[in-house]
C-alpha cells in the first residue's frame, strides 16, 4: 500500500474536535506510525528501515536528540521517530519532470504539508531570474554558480549561511570552515530559535552551555521536574526513561499550562504492562502554570527552601554552596524581596500550592529539571533559566549522580552542530585552534544570528543566502518580513532532502541541491561512510544509512561542502589549506581534523568504531568545575518578569501538533489533544472565548498586537477555529508554522535573541 502524494492542500472544513486523550502511545500510536510508514515506504522498506533505527552501527534517528537507552537492544519503538524516518525514507520522488509540471507560482500557493508530501528531491535545480519554472542543471554548474556568486560579493558579510540541526558533525565542521575561510561568522542556525536561551543561561551560571546529566542520572533521580516540554509528542523515547525512573521510585512533576497526554500517562508499547495493562501513570503532580510564570515559580521554590533552612536547618547544601558557588547572598536577598502576591499573579497558582511543590524539592536529595521550548521562547527566558539553576544550586544538585540540569534538545544533531562551530559568536580558543590546523586566520567579528540575518535581508544588505537543511522561511518569525527579505536577496540556495516553502519563496535566483539523509547509504571513495552526531546529553556516536539513495546522482552534505570549499578557496593564498577531495573521499579524515581542533574529540575515529559511544567532557558534571566569570557556579539575582496581558486579550503560545516535525507536516491530526483533520485551531479557555464575544467553534482571525517604535502594530492570521480547552485563563495555544505571521521580529528574548514564540498578545477578530 503506497499512496500517491496529495493533490490538494489541507481542507480545514473537515476539521473535527474530539475529547482529548490522557494516555500517550499504546496501540493507537503503533497503528498511526505504521500507517504513515506503509504509505510512504511500502512493506519491505518499512521493515528494513524501522529495524535499523538507533541500533548499534545503524543510523541515528532523524527525529529528536534524546539519547539511546541501550544501543545493543532492538530499536526502541517510537511513534514519532518512525514518522520522521518514513518522511525521509519515502519512495516518492520529485525530479525535473515535477518542476517542469509545476510553476513556481503554483508551488507558492501550496502549504508546507503538500510540498513535503511530494517526495524526495533527486536533482540539482535552478530558478533563473524572472523564470517561471525551476530547470535542472549539473552539479558542476550549480556549484560553480554558487562559488562565482560568493567570489563576486564586495564584502563576505553580504553572505548568510543558515544551518538546521540535522547536519552531521562532519558536514557542520566543513561548513563552518567554508564560511570562516570565506571571511564571515554569519552562521545563524535553528538553535537561535530554540535552545539559545538555555545555552546563554547555563554558559553564564555553570560555564558550559549544555546540560549536566546523562541518561543514567535520569533513571536515578529522586525528583524529575519537567517544565515547558511535551515529551509524549516531541521526545517520546524520554517516556521510557521516565517510566524507568518511576519504577525506581522517582517522583515526577509536570509544569505546563496544558495537561499534555504524554506527561500524564504512558502505555509503553515495548512491555506487556504498557500494551495490555493500564500503562504507567507518570506524573505525580501536574502544576498548571500560566504562560511565562516559571521564573516566579522557581523564585517561590527558592524562597521556600531558604526559609525552611532558616527554620529547621539542613535544607541547603551549605558545603557545596561555600566551596563551589558565588553570589548566594545576593540571590537570597533578591528572592526575599519578591512578594508571594506577585508570584501568585505571575503563576496563577496560590502560595500553598507552590509550597507543596517546594516541599517535594526539599525532600528530594537528587533533583533534575528538564525543559524545552516552554521555558526558552519567552522574553525573560534567560532569567527564568538562571532562576532554575539557582534552585538546583541551593541543594547542591549539580555534579552529583541523579541530579542536574537537562535542557532537552530538539533536532537530532543541533547540539553537535554547535560543538562543531556552527555559531555566530564563536569563542576565540576555538578560532585559534582552527587557524592553527588550517593555516589561515578566521574572522573574529561576530556574525548575524537568525533575527539579525532577517533584519539584514530586510534592509537589502544580504546578497547571498545558503542553507544546509531547514526551512528558513517557515520556521522564522514575522513571515511577511522574511518573505520580502528573501525576495531582496540575489541568490538563495538550499541543501535539502525535501521540498519546502524556502524553495519557493526565494531570492531573485534560487538553487536546490538535493542531498542524502541519515537513512541513505553514503558511498564515497574509501567505501561506505558513517557520520557522527552528539545527543542532548553530550554523547557522540556514529550513524550509517543502508537504503539506496533516491537517485544515483545525489551528493552527501559533506561532498557538497567539500566541493564548495575547493571552488571558493581556489587560488586564494589566505584560504584554509586542506585536501578537499581527500576529505570528501573519506570522512575519517575530517574527524582527524576535528580531533585536533575541538577539545574532547581526541582519538575520535577509534572511539566511534563498531557502534561505540563516548561522552564529551562536562566539567560541572564530571568534577564540579565551572568556567564562569567567578570560576564558580554562579547564583544570580534576577529581576522577576512575567507577561502582562491587557484586558480583553490573550497570550498565545505557538507549539507543535502530534503530526508534525517543525515545519514538516506529517499529517492532519493532533490525536492527544483531540484535533483531527485540520490545523487552524486556537485552543482557548471557554471564558476567554465568551469574553471576546464568541462561541466555541466560531471561525475568527487572530490578530497580534505589538507596541513597536511607531506605535501599535497589528499582524493577522486568518480563519482559525476557536476550540474550548483546558488551559489557564488568558492563555491560548495554536500550531506553528501557520502562526509565525503573528510573531513580531522585534519580539525576542533578552540575552539570547530567541523569538518569543510562546508569548504573543492576541485578540480574536470577526471575519469581515
Ligand atoms: N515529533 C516531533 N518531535 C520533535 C519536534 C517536532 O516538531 N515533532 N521538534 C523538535 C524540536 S526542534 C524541538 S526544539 C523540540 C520541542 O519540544 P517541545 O518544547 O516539547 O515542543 P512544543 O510543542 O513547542 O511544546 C512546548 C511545551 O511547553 C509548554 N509551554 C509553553 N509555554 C510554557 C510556559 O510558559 N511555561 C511552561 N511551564 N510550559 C510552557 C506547552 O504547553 C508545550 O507542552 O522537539 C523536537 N522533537
Ligand atoms: N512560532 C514558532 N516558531 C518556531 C518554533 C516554535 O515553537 N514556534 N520553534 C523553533 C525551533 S525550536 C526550531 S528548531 C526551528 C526549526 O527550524 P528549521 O530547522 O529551519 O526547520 P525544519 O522544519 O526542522 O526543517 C525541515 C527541512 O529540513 C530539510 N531536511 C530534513 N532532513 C535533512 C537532512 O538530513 N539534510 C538536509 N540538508 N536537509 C534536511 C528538509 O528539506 C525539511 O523540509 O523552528 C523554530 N520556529
Ligand atoms: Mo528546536
Amino acid at each position: 500500500m503506497v499512496t500517491r502524494p496529495p493533490k490538494h492542500d489541507i481542507d480545514e472544513s473537515k476539521l473535527t474536535v474530539r475529547p482529548r486523550q490522557t494516555h500517550a502511545v499504546g496501540v493507537p500510536g503503533v497503528v498511526n506510525s505504521l500507517k504513515i510508514s506503509l504509505e510512504q515506504m511500502g512493506v519491505k522498506r518499512t521493515a528494513e528501515t524501522l529495524l535499523r533505527v538507533n541500533q548499534k552501527d545503524g543510523f541515528d534517528c532523524p527525529g529528536c536528540a534524546w539519547p539511546e537507552e541501550d544501543r545493543r537492544h532492538m530499536a526502541e519503538f517510537c511513534e514519532n521517530g518512525a514518522k520522521a524516518v518514513a518522511e525521509e525514507a519515502t519512495i516518492r520522488r520529485i525530479g525535473p519532470e515535477f518542476f517542469a509540471e509545476h510553476s513556481i507560482e503554483e508551488l507558492r500557493s501550496h502549504d508546507d504539508w503538500w510540498l513535503g508530501q511530494q517526495g524526495r528531491l533527486t536533482h540539482p535545480m535552478i530558478l533563473d531570474e524572472g523564470a517561471t519554472h525551476y530547470r535542472p542543471l549539473s552539479w558542476d554548474e550549480a556549484l560553480d554558480i554558487l562559488a562565482d556568486e560568493l567570489r563576486a560579493l564586495d564584502d563576505p558579510d553580504e553572505a548568510v549561511f543558515y544551518t538546521s540541526g540535522r547536519t552531521s558533525n562532519e558536514a557542520a565542521f566543513l561548513y563552518q570552515l567554508l564560511v570562516r575561510g570565506y571571511g564571515t561568522n554569519n552562521l545563524p542556525d535553528c538553535s537561535n530559535m530554540c535552545h539559545e536561551s538555555s545555552g546563554s543561561a547555563l554558559g553564564q551560571t555553570l560555564g558550559i552551555g549544555k546540560g549536566t546529566v546523562s541518561i543514567t542520572d535520569i533513571h536515578d533521580a529522586d525528583l524529575l521536574i519537567i517544565a515547558g516540554q511535551n515529551p509524549g509528542t516531541n521526545h517520546p523515547r524520554m517516556l521510557t526513561a521516565l517510566e524507568k525512573a518511576k519504577q525506581r521510585g522517582a517522583t515526577i512533576v509536570a509544569i505546563n499550562p496544558l495537561p499534555e497526554a504524554g506527561l500524564l500517562h504512558f502505555k509503553n508499547p515495548q512491555t506487556a504492562r504498557g500494551m495490555i495493562l493500564g500503562g504507567t501513570q507518570l506524573t505525580d503532580d501536574f502544576v498548571q502554570i500560566r504562560l511565562g510564570g516559571d521564573q516566579a515559580l522557581f523564585i517561590g521554590i527558592g524562597k521556600h527552601l531558604i526559609e525552611q533552612h532558616a527554620i529547621r536547618g539542613g535544607v541547603l547544601d551549605t558545603t557545596f554552596i561555600d566551596a563551589h558557588t558565588s553570589g548566594y547572598a545576593e540571590y537570597a536577598e533578591a528572592a526575599e524581596q519578591v512578594s508571594w502576591n506577585e508570584i501568585e499573579v505571575a503563576t496563577g497558582l496560590d502560595e500553598k500550592r507552590i509550597r507543596e511543590l517546594a516541599e517535594r524539592v526539599r525532600a528530594s536529595s537528587k533533583t533534575i529539571v528538564c525543559w524545552a521550548m516552554g521555558l526558552t521562547q519567552h522574553k525573560h527566558s534567560v532569567a527564568t533559566l538562571r532562576d532554575v539553576v539557582n534552585v538546583l544550586l541551593l541543594q547542591g544538585n549539580i555534579g552529583r549522580p541523579g541530579a542536574g540540569v537537562c535542557p532537552v534538545r530538539g533536532h537530532s544533531n543541533v547540539q553537535g552542530d554547535r560543538t562543531m562551530g556552527i555559531y555566530e559568536k564563536p569563542p576565540t580558543d576555538f578560532l585559534d585552534a582552527l587557524d592553527e590546523e588550517f593555516a589561515f586566520t578566521a574572522p573574529r567579528e561576530h556574525g548575524y544570528d537568525t533575527v539579525a540575518a532577517i533584519r539584514a535581508m530586510d534592509a537589502g544588505k544580504v546578497r547571498f543566502f545558503l542553507a544546509v537543511g531547514g526551512n528558513f522561511v517557515s520556521a522564522t518569525p514575522d513571515t511577511a518580513i522574511v518573505e520580502s527579505g528573501m525576495a531582496k536577496t540575489g541568490l538563495t540556495a538550499h541543501v535539502s532532502t525535501k521540498l519546502n516553502r524556502s524553495h519557493v519563496v526565494t531570492g531573485r535566483r534560487a538553487i536546490i541541491l538535493p542531498t542524502l539523509g541519515r537513512t541513505d547509504r553514503d558511498r564515497r571513495g574509501s567505501g561506505d561512510q558513517r557520520v557522527t552526531v552528539e545527543d542532548s546529553m553530550g554523547a557522540v556516536h556514529g550513524s550509517r544509512g543502508r537504503l539506496e539513495p533516491p537517485s544515483s546522482d545525489m551528493l552527501s552534505e559533506v561532498a557538497i561542502l567539500a566541493r564548495l570549499c575547493e571552488r571558493v578557496f581556489a587560488g586564494r593564498e589566505d584560504a584554509p589549506r586542506a585536501d578537499w577531495q581527500a576529505l570528501e573521499g573519506d570522512y575519517a579524515r575530517i574527524r582527524d581534523h576535528i580531533s585536533r581542533v575541538v577539545p574532547g574529540f581526541e582519538r575520535y575515529e577509534e572511539r566511534i568504531q563498531k557502534g561505540r559511544t563516548f561522552y564529551l567532557p562536562n566539567p560541572p558534571r564530571d568534577t564540579r568545575q565551572f568556567a564562569t566569570a567567578t570560576g564558580k557556579a554562579m547564583f544570580t539575582a534576577n529581576r522577576l518578569e512575567y507577561p502582562h496581558i491587557p484586558a480583553g486579550r490573550v497570550l498565545l503560545q505557538t507549539l507543535r501538533s502530534h503530526d508534525q516535525y517543525n515545519t514538516t507536516i506529517y499529517g492532519k491530526d493532533d490525536r492527544y489533544r483531540g484535533i483531527h483533520d485540520g490545523r487552524r485551531v486556537v485552543l482557548t479557555h471557554p471564558d476567554d472565548i465568551h469574553e471576546q464575544g464568541f462561541e466555541d467553534g466560531d471561525i475568527v482571525d487572530v490578530v497580534s498586537e505589538w507596541h513597536g517604535p511607531n506605535g501599535l502594530e497589528e499582524r493577522r492570521a486568518e480563519e482559525f477555529r476557536l476550540v474550548s480547552y483546558d488551559t489557564p485563563r488568558r492563555n491560548a495555544a495554536a500550531y506553528y508554522p501557520e502562526t509565525n505571521v503573528l510573531v513580531p521580529l522585534e519580539s525576542f528574548a533578552d540575552d539570547s535573541g530567541t523569538p518569543t514564540s510562546k508569548s504573543i498578545i492576541v485578540r480574536f477578530a470577526r471575519r469581515g
